[in-house]
């Protein structure tokens, strides 16, 4: 009896490909690139032993060079965010890249990779208005003048509630604002005479109020809140008779 000892070697004579043609992944906008965050994508099949199987791993396409890819997790390739961290208020999808994988033969297999950059509320609003001077009547009633800001956040993480920031109980008698519009309204005439009205003004004449813009969402931080404040400035009328004794 003879033994003989039979080693197949293998051969690259598989082609190895993507169960997939496309893969979607979802990243958070704050991201943070220090922790070296893996995205998983399944890597390619191939019937061929892995020593036969030398890969090499490209990502190409519109906006590529803010990712790169690496083999670390098992048979699971990794996608990372490079050296700069997202922005979805600069850039929300990148939806044109394409994972290549090239053999020692050149023979290549690819999957389209769409990424979604999800939103975080990471912008503050900002008020698009300057005017921090208004002149009225003390008769005035109705709509002054509307505050808008702007937050340039997604959804709830861009809506906007304005309130005013330090106001006297007193003056929710006189005037009124508008939390989803930020239109200031007075409802009732800001009288120079009137008892509830005097000790709240400056220089006899001057309400100073503070305009708030809070961002609806969950904040991540109390930096988020914006600041508009305003002058009012109360003009007399002349409707008192003169009192002549
Ligand atoms: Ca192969
Ligand atoms: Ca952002
Ligand atoms: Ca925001
Ligand atoms: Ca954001």
């Amino acid at each position: 009896i003879i033994f003989v000892n039979i080693t197949i070697n293998d051969l690259n004579d598989n082609l190895h490909y993507f169960r997939s043609n496309e893969i979607q992944i979802h990243i958070p906008e704050n991201t943070n690139i220090q922790h070296r965050q893996c995205y998983r994508i399944p890597n390619v099949d191939d019937k061929d032993l892995s020593e036969t199987n030398q890969f090499i791993y490209e990502l190409i396409g519109n906006g590529s060079e803010k990712f790169e890819i690496d083999q670390t997790i098992g048979n699971d390739l990794c996608l990372r965010i490079k050296n700069h961290p997202l922005d979805r208020e600069e850039r929300d999808q990148y939806d044109h890249l394409w994972l290549i994988v090239t053999d020692k033969q050149q023979q290549q297999a690819k999957m389209k990779l769409h990424i979604q950059v999800l939103d975080v509320n990471d912008n503050s609003p900002k008020f698009l208005t300057n005017l921090t001077k208004i002149s009225v009547n003390e008769t005035f009633t109705g709509e002054l003048t509307c505050f808008q800001a702007y937050d340039p956040d997604e959804g709830n993480n861009g809506r906007i509630i304005y309130s005013f920031d330090h106001f006297d109980d007193k003056l929710t008698q006189f005037l009124y604002l508008n939390n989803e519009t930020g239109c200031l309204f007075i409802i009732q005439s800001l009288l120079l005479t009137s008892i509830d009205l005097i000790p709240l003004l400056q220089l006899n004449n001057h309400l100073l109020l503070t305009i708030r813009a809070q961002a609806y969402g969950p904040r991540m931080s109390s930096t988020l809140t914006a600041y508009h404040p305003l002058e009012l400035i109360i003009e007399d009328i002349n409707d008192h008779k003169p009192n002549i004794q």
